[in-house]
């Protein structure tokens, strides 16, 4: 049997790209060293005396529909998109495969329900709908409020003058933003943006309508995702995309598209929220508030109180903090907790999980919760 491939044994990584009912779209790893748990699941299982996992053969198709194995559900073990898994016995000619191990999460979301992703895209457009910087702002300090990168780019570029532009650049850079302008419509920097999401899970985000999708269409000629007309006269998008799918960029990498929707929920705790505004946290660096719980309204030398744009937007999200913290500290009995927990069906489920020794951080958990608000498709 030396040099033939043991069919029986062979096991091969993947991404779970989509989940449909009880099947997992599983997007082989086409290459040894593209990704670091390949790397790792080899040195695992040559250290174990186990054969390594294989490499799907140039003419096999790179994407097998999985089930997930009975072991797996016995242990409660889920799997999710962007989830990186080992896949047994694959059938190729059928295009079959089982899900056998789930490789630890870096981080994960439970709406949607999305594992390992690397970067916030947020997009906006300049124009149709109309850039409104109080709602930026509340969008980039939800994305901030997750340790997840994120980068920001403004699309319809071809709607607007290059003076216009200008001048919402340099607005931008006093909130410590450099967003990139593109236009989909007229392929204008679409080659950058590929370039930013390189072997990386990105997931993007931005209020309907302002052509999430098309760009997507525009740098996956095959994902085919639909894209909707701006309706009526609000100029508001329609909330045309509903379910997540990651789709593989030509140049390596996943992307996730999200619903559009208009005004995220902010729920980070009041002392944190000077941290998700970049020219706050700039001054915080060189020098520090009198009280280290200042909270930075009236209280007596303040190094972050002043001539900044953004402040009113930090002193009314703060309003908004604070009474939400209130209003949780009076709904913490035992029986709200109770009904939380027995809230949604997966939502238990995934609980432990977040608690685990993958999420060291203590505020990893508010990470989280931040980011999956921000996918909520409120109408
Ligand atoms: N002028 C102009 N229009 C664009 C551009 N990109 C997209 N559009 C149009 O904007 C509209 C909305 O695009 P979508 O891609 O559906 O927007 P979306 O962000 O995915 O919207 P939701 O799915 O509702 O969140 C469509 O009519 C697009 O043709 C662009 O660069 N310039
Ligand atoms: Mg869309
Ligand atoms: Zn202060």
């Amino acid at each position: 049997m030396k040099g033939e491939v043991d069919y029986t044994t062979e096991e091969l990584l993947g991404t779970v790209v989509a989940v449909q009912a009880n099947f997992y779209k599983v997007q082989l790893v086409q290459e040894y060293g593209k990704m670091r748990e390949m790397r790792e699941m080899r040195e695992i299982r040559e250290m174990r005396g186990q054969n390594p996992p294989h490499l799907p053969h140039p003419p096999h198709p790179p994407i097998l529909l999985c089930t997930r194995r009975t072991r797996l559900k016995k242990i409660g073990q889920q799997v999710m998109v962007g989830d990186r898994v080992v896949v047994e016995e694959p059938d190729w000619a059928g295009g079959r495969g089982a899900i056998a191990d789930v490789l630890p999460r870096e981080t994960q979301l439970d709406r949607p329900p999305i594992a390992n992703t690397n970067q916030i895209l947020l997009v906006f457009a300049v124009a149709d709908p109309p850039l409104e910087p109080y709602q930026l702002s509340r969008f980039l300090v939800k994305a901030e409020s997750t340790d997840l990168d994120v980068i920001l780019y403004l699309n319809k570029s071809d709607l607007v003058s290059p003076q216009e532009q200008q001048q919402i650049s340099d607005r931008l850079l006093a909130w410590g933003y450099q967003p990139l302008f593109i236009s989909v419509q007229n392929q204008i920097n679409i080659d950058q943006v590929a370039k930013y999401l390189n072997n990386k899970i990105t997931v993007i985000a931005g209020p309907s309508g302002v052509g999430k999708s098309s760009l997507i269409n525009a740098l996956i000629p095959n994902a085919n995702l639909r894209v909707g007309e701006v309706s009526g006269k609000l100029a508001r998008g329609r909330h045309t995309t509903r379910h997540v799918e990651l789709f593989e960029l030509p140049g390596g990498g996943l992307l996730a598209d999200t619903p559009g929707f208009n005004q995220p929920d902010l729920d980070c705790a009041p002392e944190e929220l000077v941290y998700y505004f970049p020219e706050a946290r700039k001054r915080l660096v060189d020098a520090s508030c009198r009280f280290s719980d200042c909270l930075h309204r009236d209280e007596p030398d303040c190094v972050v109180r002043g001539d900044w744009e953004r402040y009113q937007h930090y002193l009314e999200f703060l309003d908004e903090a604070i009474a939400r913290q209130t209003q949780l500290n009076q709904q913490a009995d035992p029986e709200s907790t109770l009904k939380l927990k027995t809230k949604g069906k997966g939502q238990s489920q995934y609980e432990p999980k977040l608690e685990s020794k993958k999420y060291r951080r203590v505020s990893r958990r508010t990470q989280l919760q931040a980011l999956q608000d921000l996918y909520k498709d409120e109408e």
